[in-house]
């Protein structure tokens, strides 16, 4: 038997005794979005993000409960676990702190071996990456864009567009976060609004 994309209606038969089951998670393609009992979601606001923008005058003046983004996230396996993968999807608003473009606190692996996968589904804007000897580069992104994420690689996102930017991630299930790296030593650059454009401009 043969199985194809229009067999959406497929049942077992009377004698089949390959047991069937359903995808556990769906994912949206228009928008990013994961349907399923078992997504977990975080929301990250202005008042989380102390110390991630470049100037803090301007988020202490923003309303702390502005939606900066959202992260979903299946993780069919336990944080941490080898072997295994998750997978997210982020939606970060249009806004801007200052003249720095609304982005996601960025992050090393914990287990800094550790690659990913981002792909840009909706709006636009950057993907910023610095190895570990501070080395920064960005890669523009775009619906459809694929991003390879290297090891020993921190990385971050920023909305530089009007409209919201929906991106999906897959990462293996032992990378874990290291934030601290990030909240010490920051970024080696910022993408930030210069002359009506977004330019990665290196920290002083
Ligand atoms: C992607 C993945 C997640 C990450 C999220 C937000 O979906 O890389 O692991 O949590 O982006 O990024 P951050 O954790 O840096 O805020
Ligand atoms: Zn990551």
């Amino acid at each position: 038997m043969s199985i194809n994309s229009s067999d959406s209606n497929l049942k077992p038969s009377g004698n089949c005794t390959v047991p069937m089951r359903t995808a556990q998670i769906m994912v949206d393609f228009r928008t990013g979005e994961l349907s399923g009992e078992r997504v977990q979601r975080i929301t990250r606001r202005i008042k989380d993000l102390k110390g991630s923008f470049g100037d803090e005058k301007a988020r202490q003046s923003l309303d702390p409960e502005m939606v900066v983004y959202r992260v979903e996230t299946f993780s069919p396996v336990s944080v941490g676990e080898e072997g295994g993968l998750f997978w997210g999807a982020t939606f970060i608003e249009p806004g801007m702190v200052g003249n720095e473009y609304f982005m996601t606190k960025g992050h090393f692996h914990a287990e800094r071996r550790r690659a990913e996968f981002y792909m840009a589904v909706a709006g636009g804007g950057a993907l910023i990456l610095m190895d570990e000897s501070r080395r920064t580069s960005f890669e523009v992104m775009h619906p459809g864009s694929l991003h390879y994420i290297p090891a020993h690689t921190a990385h971050r996102v920023a909305n530089t567009t009007g409209s919201v930017l929906a991106f999906m991630a897959c990462w293996p299930s032992d990378a874990g976060h290291d934030y601290e790296s990030i909240a010490a030593e920051g970024f080696a650059a910022r993408l930030l609004k210069v002359s009506g454009a977004p330019a990665l401009v290196a920290e002083p």
